[in-house]
């Protein structure tokens, strides 16, 4: 059986912003059996032997597929894509499309993003490497902006593993002060959040995993 090491404890701030979330809404789309490893994080869970044996970066989300180790939440979409033939084109040109969207929301987008909200939680909010960064972030989302001003998905006319990503890296870690002058993005963003099997798994994910 499929296992994916998710979190057993989130605080408030993170809760539905965890990147196992991108791989458990992907296994609901693609109707793959799987079994949640629960992982305590203020506990030291990513810390043991047992687990740096699998994610040296002791991060989550990492899966175990009947010995075949992911990690990073855009190699684990991927890979189940591959093993589902779901979310993912199946002719060379329509796949070469979504893993140029996949590496876009994990590169061109997650990192002007991430690297804002961390220098600001570490107290450098106001500061000129805090612009930088908000101008860095700002220019992507407007260009972002521009290219779903006529698409319903990111990178094929179907909603693929790219979506997935792209759209928790739009979500919940994104200040959303950011995307306030972003219509397409937001369109695009609600878009996929409506899609049932989000709302199943935060859902579950609500229900499953408690406070730290
Ligand atoms: N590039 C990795 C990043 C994974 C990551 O940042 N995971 C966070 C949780 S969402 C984590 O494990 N943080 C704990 C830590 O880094 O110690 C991916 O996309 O899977």
């Amino acid at each position: 059986m499929l296992k994916v090491y998710g979190f057993a404890r989130v605080n408030k701030m993170a809760r539905g912003n965890t990147r196992d979330l991108r791989v458990l809404w992907a296994l609901e789309e693609m109707g793959l059996p799987f079994e949640i490893v629960g992982i305590d994080h203020p506990n030291h869970d990513l810390d043991s032997p047992s687990y740096r044996a699998l994610n040296p970066f002791g991060q989550i989300p990492t899966i175990d597929d009947d010995g075949v180790v992911v990690t990073e939440s855009g190699a684990i979409l991927l890979y189940l894509a591959r093993k589902s033939g779901k979310l993912l084109p199946h002719d060379l040109a329509g796949e070469a499309q979504v893993l140029r969207w996949s590496v876009a929301a994990l590169s061109t987008i997650e990192v002007p993003v991430l690297s804002l909200w961390f220098v600001n939680l570490s107290g450098g909010k106001g500061t000129k490497p805090s612009e930088a960064l908000h101008d860095w972030a700002d220019m992507r989302l407007k260009q972002l902006d521009g290219w779903l001003a006529n698409r319903q998905f990111i990178a094929t006319d179907d909603f693929t593993v790219a979506d997935i990503l792209m759209t928790h890296v739009l979500g919940g870690g994104t200040d959303p002060g950011l995307l306030k002058p972003y219509a397409n993005i937001l369109a695009y963003r609600a878009r996929c959040n409506e899609r049932p099997a989000w709302k199943k798994t935060l859902a579950a994910y609500n229900e499953r995993v408690e406070a730290a």
